[in-house]
């Protein structure tokens, strides 16, 4: 229930204010951008359309297993949470929705929660189930598996879960659910590998058939953690396998993390939208493995040919960027603010979509028909070194958002406010 209305939120005065100081230094640099430009509108409507989805999360300071660092005014429930993402999409206007754990973000009251996002102009993006923890009443433990588990009992469990997830998902008027299983083995013998694999597929199945007709199952894969010998949704051929396997409303889902070092994830991209299997995203970034850090601040030219591909095979299939595939971020925060940290990787995607939007596709098939390896270089490179960051505020200026969200967020003292209003306490949150 909407007991308290938050204090703390961010209104359109404020906003225009902002974009007035900012007005001439941005109005210059645009123009300027735009001149070398043939279709600027037409990147500029399509930079506007373009959300990405924030998981609820993300929202509080993040940890590792070694402690956790509260930042303080962190949301305290799942209005909170709401709140959260109402305050970064006020200021970008490209973070219109929010995608919910389970059993982490449980609504008491649906149509509230509804609403609720609704005053933001949020929609509510995939579910996530959990079936890699061990809930407090659960009858049956997750320590050796949910889906993959040798007994038929825990087997179902994680199904009953995952149907369940679904069923608030309908109440919220979500339209997918990401399963991603953290089940494996830490040891040689300890699993039959293709036993592992069918009872998955068995659980995934039922779980399948428990699915809407307008939704879809989103199979996420991870190289390893928390097991460290194996995982059996490990890698993007045996999500594939099990996507194809389930049939059409499933897909496998690519989290940028979740990679052996130096995966070519570009080409992966390449080839599961080829199959028509691409599902959906979670951005972050990584130095080693799971990390979890800010989207582009590690490997951006890697984003960039990643969108490279996601636009050239997207539009050769005639997909609609903007809603068939799902874009969420899924990172976690151990030293930033966690609502500057998701302007900033709100703002990376965005550019490495911009920098997409701009490469020269006649030039680049020309140079890759006449193996001209020079050429075809230069074309991205020239796209990825053009600085894009005026058609991104430009963007952001047309939806009412603000020129430069970040100056804004500090401006305004938001996290001083959220502090007033929620206290220093911290609280627990995902992973
Ligand atoms: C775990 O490593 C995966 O990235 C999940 O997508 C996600 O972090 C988890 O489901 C959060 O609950
Ligand atoms: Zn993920
Ligand atoms: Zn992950
Ligand atoms: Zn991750």
């Amino acid at each position: 229930p909407l007991t308290s209305r938050p204090v703390m939120h961010i209104d359109k005065h404020q906003i225009a204010q902002h974009n007035q100081r900012l007005e001439a230094s941005h109005g210059r640099r645009f123009a300027q951008l735009a001149e070398d430009l043939p279709n600027v509108e037409k990147i500029v409507q399509q930079l506007n359309d373009f959300q990405v989805a924030i998981p609820s999360w993300a929202l509080g300071t993040g940890g590792t297993r070694f402690g956790r660092f509260s930042g303080g005014g962190e949301p305290r429930n799942l209005e909170e949470k709401i709140a959260d993402i109402g305050i970064l999409h006020a200021l970008n206007r490209s973070s219109g929705s929010i995608s919910l754990h389970i059993p982490w973000d449980i609504p008491e009251d649906y149509a509230a929660i509804r609403t609720l996002a609704a005053h933001y102009g949020l929609v509510f993006d995939a579910m996530n189930s959990n079936t890699f923890q061990d809930q407090s009443g659960q009858p049956l433990s997750y320590k050796f598996g949910s889906m993959q588990h040798v007994d038929r009992a825990v087997r179902q469990q994680a199904i009953d879960h995952n149907i369940d997830v679904i069923k608030q998902g309908m109440e919220l008027g979500s339209k997918s659910l990401t399963v991603w299983l953290a089940d494996g083995s830490s040891f040689p013998g300890q699993l039959n590998f293709r036993k592992a694999f069918q009872n998955t597929l068995e659980c995934l199945r039922e779980v399948y058939e428990a699915l809407p007709d307008d939704w879809k199952m989103f199979v996420e894969y991870k190289a390893f953690e928390p097991n460290f010998y194996s995982t059996t949704v490990g890698d993007w051929g045996q999500s594939l396998l099990y996507a194809s396997k389930l049939g059409e409303k499933a897909y496998t889902l690519v989290d940028l993390g979740h990679h052996l070092p130096n995966a070519n994830i570009e080409q992966i991209v390449a080839l599961l939208l080829m199959e028509g299997k691409l599902g959906g995203f979670h951005f972050n970034d990584s130095k080693y493995g799971d990390d979890d850090l800010t989207t582009g601040s590690i490997k951006p030219y890697q984003l960039f040919l990643i969108f490279n591909e996601l636009v050239e095979g997207m539009d050769s299939r005639g997909m609609d960027h903007t809603k068939d595939l799902g874009w969420m971020i899924d990172a976690s925060h151990n030293l930033k603010d966690p609502l500057e940290d998701l302007v900033q990787s709100v703002e990376a995607i965005l550019v490495a979509y911009a920098q997409a939007l701009l490469v020269d596709r006649e030039a680049l098939i020309e140079a890759q028909a006449s193996n001209d390896v020079v050429q075809a270089q230069e074309v991205l490179q020239h796209a990825f070194r053009t600085d894009v960051r005026p058609l991104v505020a430009e963007a952001r200026k047309r939806a009412g958002a603000a020129l430069d969200p970040l100056a804004l967020f500090r401006d305004l003292d938001v996290r001083g406010k959220l502090i007033k209003e929620r206290g220093t306490k911290a609280v627990a949150t995902g992973l």
